[in-house]
């Protein structure tokens, strides 16, 4: 699946198409490799198809000053090689045009047969960040072409939502590392609505409905661009009395979400992954959050394409949420451990990492992983621990010594994004696992744990604001010798990390 450009320099005659009806992203990221092909001396066009050229404000005026050399087209001479960007060979909202060989990039979910040339990356918030990955890859700077940059930057800004809705790591790196012009986003993201749009907004205002029991709201709004629902659902948090909010539209492929939250108790991403579980994705962080449910899937699910059963599957789905999950205050909670078993961790082979060899003590790093960007004071003894999902976590030097025996064999990475960190300082970039050693995380008195059959939120002792989701089949566990530290351990951590203590 993994693709890299240089894959494509064996053909000479290329065609790079996005999506009918463009959009920043698709724009920026056709661009980003168009101008990549160029440079590599092939003959190479970018298209677009559907029935109309670009007509939004933002997009023209994108275009124009990036000098983006987007065509529309209703037909093409047969190409060598035709490279979707940010859509998928054969979906309905790409036109289609023959072509000798197919290739696809994208950050959708997969939506049938994919190319052998493939690289769909459906946790990414953007088709951009995908482009610059690969560029990074070829050693490319998107940043040695201030055009390109900025193109990548609006494409990721437009297709998260302004950058809230952002969640993996990699789309994080894009928005932070690439350099852009300010002036030209100023103007791109001031032309985003038209007068019809604004009327949208205002006819979907008027139609809230609420929950006062779970203090949350609902809105539907008419089609329209999915950074409207972003700007209403901005909106409708402010009220008094809505804490929640869920702002959707009923597009030709699928459901739009937009997701809002101002409580600890209701984590904006947790929710929209939640609400689109199994029907295609959702997610994004703590406050706000996006979501996708796809026609096919609900389709597939028995779920009537149609105003009326959308509405009851999403309301339903919202009410749900609230009435099945568990809240758990580690602070004052007592669980009855005699309801549970008694588990000693396995000695199971962990990386570490010296900060010292990387940072300077007194200093902040961000370590960035999958799980999200975790932020550590850098002291004198300070240990990284990279555990085995690639989690990581900060441990003293005496603690290290207490629970750690340290191993001569190399450390392997089992995860697929690498943790990096930054230096808060300078805004350097430190690549983790060079510095990474194994070693073997030895015994304790262990937890007490059940296994859930519910959804639970848990505020752990050690952080009160942000809790820890564990869902069926996770489990929750108290310290045997502390038995007020109550957390969630996901099902297969679980399994890797702890058996069941002899006693
Ligand atoms: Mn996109």
């Amino acid at each position: 699946m993994a693709l890299s450009l240089s894959d494509f320099t064996k053909f000479n005659n290329i065609v790079v198409q996005c999506h009918d009806n463009p959009d920043a992203d698709a724009l920026a990221s056709g661009y980003a490799l168009t101008t990549y092909l160029k440079s590599q001396g092939k003959d190479v066009r970018f298209v677009y198809g559907g029935k109309f050229p670009i007509q939004k404000a933002n997009l023209l005026l994108m275009t124009e000053r990036l000098e983006i050399p987007a065509e529309y087209v209703t037909s093409i001479d047969k190409p060598e090689l035709l490279i979707t960007v940010d859509c998928q060979y054969k979906e309905s909202n790409v036109t289609y045009f023959e072509a000798d060989n197919i290739a696809v990039i994208d950050h959708h979910q997969v939506s049938s047969e994919l190319p052998a040339m493939s690289d769909v990356r459906s946790a990414y918030g953007s088709c951009s960040t995908i482009l610059y990955e690969l560029l990074q890859k070829e050693n490319v700077d998107i940043n040695s072409d201030i055009n390109v940059s900025t193109a990548l930057y609006y494409g990721l800004m437009t297709d998260t939502g302004g950058f809230a809705e952002i969640s993996h790591p990699a789309d994080k790196d894009l928005r932070d590392f690439a350099k852009f012009k300010i002036d030209d986003i100023l103007m791109f993201k001031n032309s985003n609505l038209s007068r019809e749009e604004l009327s949208i907004a205002g006819d979907a205002l008027n139609g809230a409905r609420y929950d006062d029991e779970y203090r949350y709201g609902i809105i539907e709004a008419a089609p329209c661009d999915p950074n409207i629902l972003g700007i209403i659902s901005d909106m409708f948090l402010e009220v008094s009395g809505v804490d929640t909010c869920l702002v959707y539209s009923i597009l030709p492929f699928g459901v739009k979400l937009s997701v809002r939250s101002c409580i600890k108790e209701v984590r904006a991403g947790e929710l929209a992954a939640y609400l689109a579980e199994g029907m295609g994705g959702g997610g994004g962080h703590m406050y706000k959050a996006g979501g996708l449910l796809k026609k096919d899937l609900m389709e597939k699910a028995n779920i009537p394409y149609e105003k009326e059963s959308l509405d009851k599957y999403i309301d339903d789905r919202m009410s749900q949420y609230f009435k099945d999950s568990e809240i758990i205050y580690a602070s004052n909670h007592h669980e009855d451990i005699s309801q549970m078993s008694h588990y000693v961790k396995n000695p199971v082979s962990v990386g570490y990492v010296e900060a010292s060899k990387f940072a300077k003590p007194g200093g902040k790093i961000t370590v960035r992983t999958l799980e999200g960007d975790v932020d550590v004071d850098v002291e004198e003894d300070l240990y990284i621990i990279i555990g085995v999902e690639g989690e990581i976590y900060p441990c003293t030097g005496e603690r290290f010594k207490r629970s750690y025996k340290k191993l001569s064999d190399p450390y392997v990475y089992p995860g697929d994004y690498p943790p990096t960190v930054i230096d808060m300082e300078d805004g350097a970039r430190i690549s983790l696992l060079p510095f990474a050693k194994s070693c073997l995380s030895c015994s304790s008195s262990g937890v007490y744990a059940r296994e859930l059959t519910n959804r639970v939120k848990v505020f752990t002792a050690w952080d009160e604001h942000k809790y820890y989701l564990g869902t069926p089949g996770d489990y929750l566990a108290v310290r045997a010798d502390d038995t007020s530290d109550v957390y969630v351990i996901n099902r297969e951590i679980f399994y890797k990390t702890y058996a069941p203590a002899e006693d």
